[in-house]
């Protein structure tokens, strides 16, 4: 081929890419939780979602393919909510999108953190995502051009929260919504394995970023808004004693523990419709 064919065939191959800033965007969204609201309906309403909840743009060549990583037990009605805004969002973003649902099996205490490093590796497993969310289940986002893309830096996306009253809380806030890189994660080890019950692992996440040598990049104010689905504190997810002798110690066991030390026992491995649901076994504390 010469020069100028060479031209022509890279052309074509960018102008079969989607733009770079989606024309669907609408911006803010409204947000109401009808009470009636079913998984067979969120499903005929996402008709291009194919098995295990992905998705790619139907006429374009997706820019970004992100994973979207849900810590889960016992919250049926959140992630019915969460699916139903969450897909048509990803959708009008253009992106090429996974959905996993990571459920811990058992009734023992709960460990988000645990469950995120499960979610990493069994979705890298899977296909080469270049961002990761890790997304509580109860939050939806209220707009969005927030767009599920990962930045330069680990992202906390959940910026701006209703019952923070739209504000950041304090500063290394890291709690929620984030988007890390598979390199910004193994970069900081992952996640803690250690955090069991309710607090602290967020803030642990926020301190391994620096001490990884990362900043935390944030959306605007305006954009990076969510809505939180209210509810109480979960039997199982007691309040952990423990997360501020833990909190003091992560300069020392950030190295040691995460990624480089996680184990899990698979319980199974599910294709559902709108996601892909992961039952994992991770143990316990006692
Ligand atoms: C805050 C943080 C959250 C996390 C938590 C402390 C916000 C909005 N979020 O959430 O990121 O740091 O504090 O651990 O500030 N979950 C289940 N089943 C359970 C328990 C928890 O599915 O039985 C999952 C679910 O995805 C939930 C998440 O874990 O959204 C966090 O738990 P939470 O919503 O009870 O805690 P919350 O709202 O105080
Ligand atoms: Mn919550």
């Amino acid at each position: 081929a010469n020069l100028s064919q060479l031209v022509l065939v890279s052309k074509k191959e960018e102008m079969h890419y989607c733009p770079k800033k989606s024309p669907l965007l609408s911006g803010p969204i409204h947000i109401s939780l009808p009470s009636r609201l079913t998984l067979a309906h969120v499903k005929r309403k996402n008709p291009l979602v194919v098995r295990g909840g992905r998705y790619r743009p139907p006429d374009c060549e997706a820019r970004h393919r992100t994973a979207i990583v849900i810590p889960h037990r016992n919250r049926e009605q959140h992630l019915k909510y969460l699916l139903y805004y969450l897909h048509p969002f990803l959708q009008r973003q253009q992106l090429s999108y996974g959905i996993y649902v990571i459920h811990q099996a058992g009734n023992y205490t709960f460990n988000r953190a645990k469950l995120m490093n499960v979610g990493f590796r069994e979705a890298m497993r899977e296909e080469d995502w270049d961002c990761l969310y890790f997304h509580d289940v109860d939050l939806i986002p209220e707009d969005d051009r927030n767009t599920y893309v990962c930045d330069k830096y680990p992202k906390h996306a959940a910026i701006a929260m209703d019952k923070f009253g739209y504000k950041l809380p304090y500063k290394g806030y890291f709690g929620g919504v984030s988007a890390l890189s598979p390199l910004h994660y193994l970069k900081m080890n992952g996640f803690p394995n250690n955090y069991w019950g309710w607090g602290g692992e967020d803030d642990d996440i926020g301190i391994r970023v620096s001490l990884a040598g990362m900043f935390i990049s944030r959306p605007s104010l305006r954009i990076g808004r969510y809505k939180m689905i209210k509810h109480k504190l979960d039997k199982g997810n007691e309040v952990n004693p423990k997360r501020f002798s833990l909190l003091a110690k992560t300069q020392q066991t950030w190295k040691l523990d995460g990624m480089n030390s996680l184990e899990y026992e698979l319980v199974s491995r599910d294709y559902l419709p709108l996601y892909t649901n992961i039952t994992v076994n991770i143990g316990t504390n006692h």
